[in-house]
């Protein structure tokens, strides 16, 4: 199987991890992107992406990243399709992944499997890529080449659980197929492999277990709002119904959701339901709970400020964390970034800083955005942060009051430094 030629179309936060994985294993890799600055880095033995477990494995030189189509997927004998399948204004967006199966289609050759790891609705492949993938190679798929679904899981940051250490389903349109796939991904994956009964099922796995995170955290979102106004402290709560060892599962209130699968993937699901006949209106409602609490912190820090007798419209604000998650660099769809844009009109000075995005800070220290600040916005919990903003340090730098949008902070030690504290739910 190893000396195949593997050729990963889209080179990001899942296709490039994938390439180096195939390298390490001891595929002849090829990667295919658009950006023509990505392949630059990539030949040159450099990560794209920053990521700890990429950097440690990049198998340098061993990926020949290119933008032309021809001299990489011409060679392929498995071609992996990894491109972005973001929702625009709730919609799905499928138009990276039908211009990269057009890209591909001319260089499908008999025997090829094609493997989509991109998140997308359950139809997709048989509906939207096939018919590009026939037409582009004259060929048939499950009988000339092998076409089919393997959801991507990577969990960016996760040290724990690396792209070869967690498990994978996938399903093709033929038994060859699934033995095929499933040969290529047991020769990647240390993990359990498992072969559905068909695509769709493959293709609505992935939407159901990120759409399974999304309306847990809306309800604890939803609690937090409901317990701020009973005053109870909901991170007391959940601690207390973790203690149950089974039957419960917990998850925590927030600024919001944020990242490209949990803020995005539901959205695939509502919409395919929808074209198929079917309202997710619970689905919906979770979307719009977890949409509403940037809005909600900022509600929050008002109520705050007025508190502490601070006019908003003379107030000096800092937002620290940017990235939608601790220990990463990635902002995308991050709440953060929507509380400071809710925040700017409203405040004399709005501080950002985020030392995983530095390029989005406007001060390079957490000593410069503690300067002259009367209220933090916490809004992102980076160990760095849950180290340095102890009370004492707080207290040093005279800041007036805290907003914990992650609950994160030490809110009865907080509160003896005469400082003013607020959670989400606590
Ligand atoms: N969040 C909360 N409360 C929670 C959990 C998450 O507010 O209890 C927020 C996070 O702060 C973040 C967003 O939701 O803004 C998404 O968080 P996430 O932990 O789900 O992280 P993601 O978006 O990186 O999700 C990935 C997903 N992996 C794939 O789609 C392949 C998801 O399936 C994983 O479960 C998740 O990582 C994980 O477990 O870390």
């Amino acid at each position: 199987m190893n000396q195949n030629t593997v050729c990963i179309v889209g080179l990001g936060y899942v296709g490039f991890p994938l390439a180096c994985l195939c390298a390490k294993k001891g595929f002849k890799v090829s990667g295919f992107d658009l950006d023509a600055e990505k392949v630059d880095l990539i030949n040159k033995g450099k990560s794209p992406i920053k990521d700890s477990y990429v950097e440690e494995n990049l198998a340098a030189g061993k990926i020949k990243a290119t933008t032309d189509a021809k001299t990489s997927l011409n060679l392929a004998d498995i071609a992996i399709v990894c491109v972005p399948t973001p929702a625009i204004d709730s919609k799905p967006d499928l138009s990276f992944v039908k211009a990269a199966c057009k890209e591909l289609a001319p260089f499908v050759s008999k025997g090829e499997l094609v493997i989509i790891e991109s998140t997308i609705y359950p139809g997709t492949v048989e509906e939207i890529v096939l018919p590009i993938l026939e037409k582009g190679s004259g060929l048939k798929a499950g009988k000339d080449f092998f076409l089919g679904h393997c959801p991507e899981r990577i969990d960016p940051g996760n040290k724990k659980f690396t792209i070869e250490k967690i498990p994978r389903v996938l399903a093709c349109l033929s038994a060859k197929g699934n033995a095929k796939a499933k040969k290529f991904y047991n020769s990647l994956i240390d993990a359990e492999i498992t072969v559905l009964a068909s695509v769709k099922s493959a293709e609505a796995v992935k939407v159901v277990e990120n759409t399974f995170r999304d309306i847990n955290i809306a309800y604890v979102n939803e609690l937090a709002k409901s317990f701020d106004k009973m005053g109870i402290d909901l991170s007391e709560v959940i601690k207390g119904a973790s203690t149950k060892p089974f039957g419960f599962m917990p998850f925590y209130p927030g600024p919001g959701v944020g990242g490209h699968c949990i803020a995005q993937d539901p959205y695939y699901l509502i919409e395919r339901a929808r074209q198929s006949g079917f309202k997710h209106s619970f689905l919906a409602l979770a979307r719009e709970i977890n949409n509403s609490m940037p809005s909600y912190v900022v509600l929050l820090v008002e109520g705050l400020l007025q508190k502490a007798k601070i006019d908003l419209k003379n107030a000096k604000i800092s937002v620290l964390g940017l990235s939608y998650k601790p220990e990463i660099d990635d902002v995308r769809e991050s709440p953060a970034l929507k509380i400071a844009s809710l925040l700017k009109p409203k405040v004399a000075k709005l501080t950002l800083f985020d030392p995983f995005v530095l390029e989005k800070s406007n001060v390079s220290s957490l000593d410069l955005a503690l300067k002259d600040c009367d209220c933090i916005v916490l809004a992102t919990n980076h160990r760095v942060f849950l180290e340095k903003l102890l009370p004492s340090f707080l207290k040093s730098k005279s800041v007036k009051a805290v907003l914990d949008a992650r609950n994160a902070l030490d809110k009865q030690g907080i509160e003896r430094e005469g400082i003013l504290y607020k959670g989400i739910g606590r």
